[in-house]
């Protein structure tokens, strides 16, 4: 078994198109595991129980979860179809960070961090996991998120189980490129 791949795969289905393989998500993105593994086995994608619980264990970003009967599946983060994850508002630390493209820094600077495809921001809780990320697309830049003054005033935070913060959008003023 190739385990990223099995991993895009899950992401694909469970993040944004469930109906690829013909299967449905609950409100808050869960599937039974026996439907997904049915629906994956009829289009090409043979896998056992025991394979699906290894890619969710060993995931570099912990991307799925079991629920507590270990019978159903969701992605942690990440959807662009409509889910409500549940997780509960928290207080974030005082500053997060986004990783993005040098390229995208301008718009970003001047409108702010919008959430694109996926239902929300995603900010990381250090410096280099956001340049990580920011790595995918081009050359990083990491931008400071000043989430203790968001949160100050009014704005929703909620951190993801692996650590990832999520807020709807953070508007120019909250922001500022990091250095290093
Ligand atoms: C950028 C991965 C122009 C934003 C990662 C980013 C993360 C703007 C891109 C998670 C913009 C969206 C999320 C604006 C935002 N103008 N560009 N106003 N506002 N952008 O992939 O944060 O592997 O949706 O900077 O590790 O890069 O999927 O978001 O470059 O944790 O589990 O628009 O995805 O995790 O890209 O990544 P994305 P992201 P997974």
């Amino acid at each position: 078994m190739d385990v990223v791949r099995v991993s895009k795969r899950l992401s694909f289905v469970l993040r944004h198109r469930p109906d690829s393989i013909g299967i449905a998500l609950d409100d808050a993105g869960w599937v039974d595991v026996d439907v997904l593994l049915t629906a994956l086995a009829g289009h090409g994608s043979r896998l056992t129980r025991a394979e699906l619980d290894h890619v969710v264990a060993t995931n570099d970003k912990r991307r799925f979860a079991f629920d507590a009967s270990g019978t159903r599946i969701r992605a942690r983060q990440g959807h662009s179809v409509a889910v409500a994850l549940g997780y509960a508002t928290q207080t974030p630390p005082g500053e997060l960070f986004h990783g993005t493209a040098e390229r995208f820094v301008p718009a970003i600077l001047r409108e702010g961090l919008r959430p694109g495809n996926r239902h929300a921001v995603h900010l990381s809780p250090d410096l280099a996991t956001a340049r990580t990320v920011g790595a995918r697309r081009g050359r990083p830049v990491v931008l400071r998120v000043d989430a203790a003054r968001m949160a100050a005033d009014g704005w929703a935070f909620t951190r993801s189980a692996n650590g990832v913060w999520l807020v709807s959008e953070v508007p120019p003023r909250f922001l500022w490129p990091a250095q290093g």
